[in-house]
């Protein structure tokens, strides 16, 4: 028996006998739309990106519209605010996709947007804090970045598809596929005709992930109108075209996702569709090696069979260790419920009753854990008749978690592409940092793993997407914490003690921050200036704080590593 293949089966019993036992507590969220803030009553809300453009630490949220798209920053607790006009990101057409990414690798995201039918995608570069009152702010550059797509555009994903540092654009349209090359500089060249990745097909989802885990990143496709769906294997920065077995289902292709559903550490692959031609059904691609996949989206519960699937995407919304993914239903002539399922140990039930009902019209889904209390929470597109959807996670459970913020120096500064596994005494889980994926919806860069009952992190070991690999031996970093890892700096070694003079140095600076802030204040009143947003930083270079949200709120699991 190959060696990997044991592996993989230890790998699965051991999460399964380890991990499984918390699978069954109760999943609660709460609807906190209208109190956040960012319900957009009668527009069509196509997709979502979440990204932490300001560089405070929480997750900033980002919605396509069929009209002015909206940036809302997150302000702490359940607040956001519009600050669409000053970041100047209110692009007017009808955008279907977006996705946030350091483009030219200068520390702040910059933003891509997809738009339907006639206009070009915009390419937001980000200026940093040059707005009224210190606000980021953007500029349109796609024009002269070389960004000319103006055709009917579906779905995009980033991707760093050569390894070269640079973030490239993958953008899937009507009748024609782009693959933008990063060129430094801001500067975009179409080079999917010499790469084999144009299609004539009708694309709608497309994802980024290194699927054969050879270190380079694979391109999945969503296609609709009975193209079939393309996965396009990645080897030295070329693609070769000699299609996967088993995943070129023809349909009404649409959302796509890549993640490992069975715990085997090997990223899987699923596709939604609607129900046409009639008996369509959404596939869960179960990865086999050797470019090999089987569809057992029956088997395991997720082939939605009454759904009409757009979008999808995934998150542990329990902790317990096993990935759980949303599937949203939306065009359809009767309103299809949209589906959370939730992951039993590689089988799936359906757990939306959690959300207190989602039969609404969906778009667009991604993940973030917005308030850092470490369960991750979840936006809804939806279209005009119903308001978009933002759910808190409520769940109170034993599982463990840890939120590793990846910072790439050498490769991609977002690290979009870099491959995470965290092993604990349970087991290993894999992920990447994604993109975008679904149709043209990003997760949180930060990548959330639930940890389940263990209560310690044995090793954290990233493939960088230059393809160097670091170990973070973690054993006394704990858990329960957001960790900022920067690429090639090792980690110091860390006692108990230190972690505790780490974490009351960091406390203290907050500290500090906030009684010289409330001085400030005190002597200089100010009701109409903005909330100051600078970054707290700790006396240690080994330590910064980046939670700076509500002033003066500090959190001092966040711990930055380098
Ligand atoms: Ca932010
Ligand atoms: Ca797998
Ligand atoms: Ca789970
Ligand atoms: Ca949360």
């Amino acid at each position: 028996m190959p060696y990997a293949h044991l592996r993989r089966i230890l790998a699965v019993c051991a999460l399964t006998l380890t991990l499984n036992h918390a699978a069954f507590a109760q999943l609660v969220f709460t609807d906190v739309t209208a109190t956040a803030g960012v319900a957009l009553p009668g527009d069509l809300t196509e997709s979502v990106a979440w990204g932490d453009y300001d560089n405070d630490g929480d997750q900033d949220l980002y919605l396509t519209v069929n009209g002015a798209n909206r940036l809302f920053r997150n302000d702490g607790g359940d607040n956001f605010t519009d600050v669409t006009a000053v970041a100047g990101v209110g692009n007017a057409l009808f955008s279907v996709g977006c996705a946030f990414g350091d483009l030219d690798n200068d520390g702040d995201l910059d933003l891509y947007v997809v738009n339907f039918g006639a206009g070009r995608d915009a390419l937001y570069r980000n200026d940093g804090p040059v707005g009224a009152g210190g606000e980021y702010a953007f500029t349109d550059v796609a024009a002269a970045a070389g960004i000319n797509i103006e055709l009917s555009s579906r779905g995009m994903a980033l991707l760093d598809y050569n390894s070269d540092g640079l973030l490239d654009v993958y953008v899937v349209a009507i009748g024609e596929y782009i693959l933008y090359r990063n060129d430094g500089n801001l500067q975009f060249t179409d080079v999917a005709a010499l790469h084999g990745v144009n299609q004539s097909a009708t694309g709608v989802g497309v994802t980024g992930s290194d699927v054969d885990n050879n270190g380079w990143i694979d391109i999945f496709t969503g296609n609709r109108s009975n193209d079939p769906n393309l996965l396009y294997m990645n080897d030295g920065g070329f693609f070769f075209s000699t299609p996967a077995i088993g995943i070129d289902a023809v349909g009404a292709g649409m959302g796509v996702l890549s993640f490992d559903y069975d715990n085997d550490l090997d990223f899987d692959l699923y596709w939604t569709t609607w129900p046409q031609p009639a008996g369509t059904i959404n596939a869960l691609y179960r990865n086999d090696g050797e470019d090999i996949f089987t569809d057992v989206a029956v088997a395991t519960g997720t082939d939605d069979p009454l759904g009409w699937g757009i979008s999808c995407n995934a998150g542990d919304v329990d902790n317990d260790g096993w990935e759980d993914f949303f599937v949203t239903n939306g065009f359809s002539p009767m309103t299809t419920p949209n589906v959370l399922f939730r992951n039993l140990g590689g089988t799936f039930t359906d757990a939306t009753a959690a959300l207190g009902g989602a039969a609404v019209d969906g778009r667009g889904v991604a993940f973030a854990d917005y308030d850092r209390d470490g369960d991750l929470d979840l936006m809804l597109t939806t279209d005009g008749d119903v308001d978009n959807r933002l759910w808190r996670n409520d769940t109170i459970n034993s599982n463990h978690w840890v939120v590793l913020n990846l910072v790439g120096t050498s490769s991609n500064r977002s690290a979009i592409g870099a491959r995470i596994e965290v092993t604990t005494p349970l087991g290993t889980v894999v992920k990447e940092v994604s993109g975008g994926a679904g149709r043209g919806s990003q997760n949180s860069l930060p990548v959330e793993f639930g940890l389940g009952a263990a209560a310690g992190i044995d090793q954290i070991t990233i493939r960088w997407p230059n393809r160097t690999t670091q170990f973070v031996h973690a054993a006394q970093l704990g858990v329960d914490r957001y960790i900022t890892v920067i690429e090639g700096q090792t980690i110091p070694a860390v006692s108990q003690w230190g972690l505790a003079m780490m974490t009351l140095l960091v406390a203290t600076a907050g500290t500090i921050v906030l009684i010289r802030r409330q001085r400030r204040e005190r002597l200089h009143p100010s009701p109409s200036a903005p909330p100051s947003r600078g970054l707290y930083s700790a006396t240690s270079p080994n330590v910064a704080e980046d939670w700076q949200d509500s002033p003066g709120e500090m959190d001092p699991r966040t711990l930055q590593l380098g």
